[in-house]
């Protein structure tokens, strides 16, 4: 594939006023006819050719203004139709085109799912359905007449409003007709047709009180496990009316829930499209965790309905204009949904876990790319949730009304367009009166970068002076970077654990609670103190960085205890946490007992702190995970030495806090009947990580953990339990297992929970289990989620096995990638991408990861998405 780069963006010779599709479905060969009305951009010249992009289609027919094209009127490329020379001012083209839904096992474009017919076009997947100009600047009116045997798809469904529907007579086949008004970018299309259940409801709106209809269908027999997803969807409706003034604009909204999907879901207009994964729920079937996550995906697809729909993206470059903003969207609205300080941490938890190692690795870029070689690839944490942390600053440094004025302005202005990140720092400049120049470093510049604090207290001035100095690593492609404008929320806390006041303070503007770094170094004094605080810096996370404030244990100790701020109070514990693995990690038996006796106090301590809510708690309580010591630990990683250093402060603690442990996990057994909500899922997760504590000193054969799984009422309790009893290669794990696999053998989403347990099983043995895994019945290589379940779950999750000293781990994902590249390179490529770290591993493993690394490039007949992933990944 071609390199692409933003600075060559060029609008199209000719615009599109509407698009007239009539898909004939059939397994093997569907019928597209697409009518498109084309008319010549200002400033085009007559005659300049129209070119048009497609992908493993079968053109059937062209004609032009109603005539057919001669052969030497048009050609057809390997991924092009050319028309050579277009008649003066507007004309419409007919292109009927074939395409094999069935053969379709790259899940982009028109696809069968389980029988459904469905389409994927994000990012480049409808110029797999017909020639099309398929970018996102290129914004049309589509109505979509769908027919097929009326057997086989009794539902027939196309993005906007239902128009037509009816039989075609004197055969078996049926028709419907479905018009969206608001002009689109071909990447929102969407149609679905199949044999589907519906579960439906209405929602008026606040805002003008029109009444829409809801209905999301599911594959028969699922119609149950709708009814969190269908509430989920009715406070995202209001929520945005109440938090955006953002009101729905059709008539209808519909979410299909598909087995075979790529990704997540899709926000396609009036048509959403989702992995079953995020629909799908009861308490049997689905964890706390599930839960919460179809609340956020079906909350972020919604959310697109203006952040990306309404307003979408003029080139591929701008991808976090939707998706960075969506997910601060999506994030606030399950911060208002359930617990803010819990949810906070959790998003900064995923971003230290899956951005800060692209950001500090190989796969490096910046939140708005420059140039790609395969869009597909650049769906990453950083555009997605680094992203989402540059929308959440801006709110930071403009204050609550600023930042909706600036997004009011956005909504008004670029209503209907394809618009830039400059378009929406642009609203919150022209809102705010503000110079946003030096914040847009955000986009331009990858690397996390760091905060290096130094503190400096004056006794007989009664002064604190800060110094901090801001520094970003080089990148690919970027080894120098200007200072970013950095918001550092914070506090400095008296000798008795309340914030102090200061009567003045200077060397960088201060904003309420929040330092305003703009320059390389500053040195921020604070007079007039009572005696010398604690700093806490970073409140909230208030900014991507790393911060290096080389706090001693007494200071991280004070914070834990008495810090305001629930992120830092968890923050405090992590980094005393992370001292101590760190230093057992590098030097097995350096860890001294008085230091883990004291995180072990405090753990105890948090556990049992009925001040804190048993969600945050539960947060406190959790040490940072065998990735998380990796990423800290930075160079000359060895995993077995991680893992080993991680199990001796888990054993310990659990030894320290057995007895309060024991007692309050008695104490948090739930009586009532179940309830997903977030306070019951609070309780559960607290009691769960006390159980895991004490499951270490319980020995072999856990009766409390077995016990636990036999008589769990729901998928959290029994999928914990279960987890537990295998990873500890406990007595009752194979009769853990056979139950697991009995009850559930016929549910697909249930039993890769039932795989990645034994996926990420930390024994040599798991490598050939997973082997033998792949000929489950419940395992397929054509279904993206069961291969994220099994062998994603194991490169990602496992990490001794995955880096196994011997290679073996490496070579079989290497393997799985190059043999899945054929059939769905898009997967595949997201599977490489494992191996992001490998520099960073001790030398013999990345000798052993390059060599992996190495064949997989050179393999030859790669698709681009595996291609780019391997080339990048060894530069
Ligand atoms: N906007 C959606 C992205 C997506 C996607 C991209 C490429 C290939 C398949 C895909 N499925 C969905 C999802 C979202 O962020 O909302
Ligand atoms: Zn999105």
């Amino acid at each position: 594939a071609q390199t692409v780069r933003l600075e060559d963006y060029r609008p199209t010779a000719y615009a599109i006023g509407t698009v007239d599709l009539d898909i004939r479905l059939a397994p093997k060969a569907t019928r597209v006819n697409a009518k498109i009305a084309f008319s010549p951009r200002e400033g085009t010249a007559p005659g300049t050719a129209l070119e048009l992009a497609g992908d493993e289609l079968k053109l059937v027919g062209l004609t032009l203004n109603g005539a057919p094209l001669s052969p030497e009127d048009y050609e057809v490329g390997e991924d092009t139709l050319t028309i050579k020379t277009p008649p003066e001012g507007p004309f419409v083209l007919e292109i009927v085109t074939e395409i094999d839904p069935d053969a379709n096992s790259k899940l982009m474009g028109l696809y069968r799912s389980s029988g459904t017919y469905c389409t994927q076009c994000e990012a480049e997947g409808f110029r797999r359905i017909t020639y099309f100009y398929d970018r996102p600047d290129v914004l049309a009116v589509y109505t979509t007449r769908i027919e097929a045997r009326k057997s086989d798809a009794p539902i027939l469904l196309a993005n906007g409003n239902p128009v037509e529907a009816g039989d075609i007579e004197g055969t078996d086949r049926h028709y419907a007709v479905w018009h969206d008004p608001f002009p689109k970018p071909s990447y929102l299309f969407a149609m679905v047709a199949g044999d589907l259940a519906c579960v439906s409801d209405t929602y008026r709106t606040l805002l003008s009180g029109r009444e829409v209809e809801l209905r999301i269908y599911v594959e028969h027999g699922n119609e149950t496990r709708c009814d969190y997803a269908m509430d989920a969807l009715k406070r995202s409706m209001r929520w945005d009316e109440e938090v955006f003034g953002r009101e729905y604009d059709l008539d209808i909204f519909m979410i299909v829930a598909v087995s075979d999907f790529n990704m997540g879901a899709m926000e396609n207009k009036g048509l959403n499209v989702f992995n079953d994964k995020y629909v799908l729920a009861n308490p049997e079937t689905a964890t706390d965790q599930d839960y919460a996550g179809i609340e956020g995906v079906i909350a972020h697809e919604y959310f697109h309905n203006w952040t990306g729909d309404r307003i979408t993206c003029r080139d591929w470059f701008q991808l976090c204009l939707k998706e960075g903003l969506t997910v601060f969207r999506d994030q606030e609205f399950s911060s208002d949904m359930r617990s803010r300080a819990v949810k906070r941490i959790a998003d900064v938890r995923l971003l230290q876990s899956h951005q800060f190692p692209e950001d500090g690795g190989p796969l490096a870029h910046p939140v708005r790319p420059t140039l790609y070689r395969q869009i597909n690839n650049f769906y990453t944490a950083t555009v997605y949730e680094k992203g989402a942390e540059i929308v959440r600053m801006l709110k930071t440094l403009l204050g609550v009304e600023g930042f909706r004025a600036g997004m009011d302005l956005y909504f008004d202005r670029h209503d209907g367009e394809a618009a830039t990140i400059e378009d929406f720092i642009k609203c919150f400049e022209d809102a705010n009166e503000a110079d946003l120049s030096q914040f847009a470093r955000w986009y331009a510049q990858a690397g996390t970068p760091a905060l290096k604090v130094a503190e400096h207290w004056d006794e007989a001035s009664k002064s604190l002076r800060i110094d901090i100095e801001q520094s970003c690593q080089p990148t690919p492609g970027q080894t120098t970077k200007l200072p970013f404008t950095i918001p550092v929320r914070f506090g400095l806390i008296g000798p008795n654990g309340a914030d102090m006041e200061w009567t003045s303070a200077s060397g960088a503007e201060l904003r309420d609670d929040v330092i305003i770094l703009t320059d390389p170094r500053h040195s921020i004094t604070f007079e007039g103190l009572s005696s010398r605080p604690v700093t806490s810096l970073l409140r909230g996370f208030s900014a991507p960085v790393r911060l290096a404030d080389d706090k001693d244990r007494d200071a991280l100790v004070f914070l834990a205890r008495h810090d305001s701020d629930p992120f830092n109070r968890w923050h405090a514990v992590q980094s005393l946490a992370m001292q101590l693995l760190k230093r057992g990690a590098r030097t097995p038996g350096a860890l001294a007992t008085d230091e883990i006796q004291e995180l072990a106090s405090l753990i105890g301590e948090a556990a049992g702190d009925g001040n804190f809510e048993p969600a945050l708690r539960a947060q406190l309580l959790q040490l940072p995970a065998e990735s998380d010591i990796a990423r800290e630990l930075g160079t000359d990683v060895d995993p077995d030495a991680i893992a080993a250093a991680r199990k001796a402060v888990q054993v310990a603690i659990a030894g320290h806090c057995a007895e309060s442990f024991a007692i309050l996990y008695e104490a948090l057994a739930d009586t009532g009947p179940y309830s997903p909500d977030a306070e019951a899922a609070g309780r559960r997760a607290l009691r769960l990580t006390v159980l895991e504590y004490l499951a270490w000193i319980d020995g072999e054969a856990s009766v409390r953990t077995l016990g636990h799984y036999r008589t769990a009422n729901n998928m959290s309790d029994r999928l914990t339990a279960l987890r537990l009893l295998v990873h500890r290669a406990d007595a009752g794990a194979q009769e853990a297992l056979d139950d697991f696999e009995a009850r559930f053998a016929k549910d697909a989403l249930v039993m890769d929970k039932w795989l990645t347990v034994q996926a990420t099983a930390p024994f040599p043995e798991t490598l050939a289990r997973i082997r033998t895994l792949t000929a489950h019945p419940t395992f397929s290589y054509a279904n993206p989620n069961r291969i994220r379940a099994l062998i994603g779950a194991f490169a990602a999750g496992n990490q001794t096995q995955f880096n196994r000293p011997d290679g073996a781990g490496f070579d079989f994902v290497a393997d799985t990638v190059l043999s899945l590249d054929k059939r769905n390179p898009q997967v595949a490529a997201r599977l490489l991408s494992a191996f992001r770290s490998w520099r960073a591993l001790e030398p013999g493993r990345r000798a052993l990861a390059e060599a992996a690394l190495r064949r997989v490039a050179e393999a030859g007949g790669l698709s681009s998405d595996v291609q780019d992933i391997a080339t990048r990944s060894l530069q």
